[in-house]
């Protein structure tokens, strides 16, 4: 599976960045990280250049939610890009809030997984269940296609 993966905006913190990458080839992912300083349209750009199944973004320094809003929209601009799975982590606020606050809000943005201050292994792991569990929900749709058309 393929990967994008970068810091969103005017965000500087490149370590977790560094630690994504290492951590997602050691699962075995292909990765194309685009480092700190990352434009939204950058990410889909290269989403849409490499097949990336995966766009990962890190945002550290709390001004993810002013880019966030424009998620949705600009993704709605380029083709093909309705299977993406779109993750977000990092240090999601400006200061502190709770995660039952923050999760749905950018969940309404765009985002299918949502980490705030959740540590990177965590974080891969929920990937990895997402990634499962849709695949799992792909072969049921099938095997009731199937079922239905020999009705
Ligand atoms: C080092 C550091 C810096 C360095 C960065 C050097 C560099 N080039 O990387 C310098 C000094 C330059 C810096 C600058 C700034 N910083 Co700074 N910085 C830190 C610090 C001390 C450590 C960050 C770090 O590298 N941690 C090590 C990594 C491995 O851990 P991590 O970043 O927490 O990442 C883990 C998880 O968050 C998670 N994760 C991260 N991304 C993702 C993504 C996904 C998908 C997943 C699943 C998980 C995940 O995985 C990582 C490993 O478990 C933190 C405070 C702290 N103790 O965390 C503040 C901190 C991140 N900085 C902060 C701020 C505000 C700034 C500045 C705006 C300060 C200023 N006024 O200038 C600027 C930002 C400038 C900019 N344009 O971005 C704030 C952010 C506050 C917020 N969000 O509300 C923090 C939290 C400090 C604080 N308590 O206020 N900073």
């Amino acid at each position: 599976m393929k990967v994008v993966t970068g810091v969103v905006g005017n965000d500087i913190h490149v370590v977790a960045n560094r630690l994504i990458e290492l951590s997602l080839h050691a699962r075995g992912y292909e990765v194309f990280n685009l480092g700190v300083n990352t434009y939204l349209e950058e990410f889909f750009d290269a989403v849409v250049e490499t097949g990336a199944d995966v766009l990962m973004i890190s945002s550290l320094n709390g001004e993810a939610e002013g880019w966030s809003r424009e998620v949705k929209l600009l993704k709605s601009k380029y083709k093909n890009l309705d299977d993406l799975i779109m993750m977000i982590g990092g240090n999601l606020v400006v200061g502190s809030a709770n995660a039952e606050d923050i999760i749905p809000k950018y969940k309404n943005y765009g985002f299918d997984i949502v980490c705030h201050q959740v540590d990177l292994n965590t974080g891969l792991d929920l990937l990895e269940t997402f990634i499962s569990d849709r695949k799992a929900n792909d072969t049921n749709m099938k095997d009731r296609d199937i079922k239905e058309s020999t009705e």
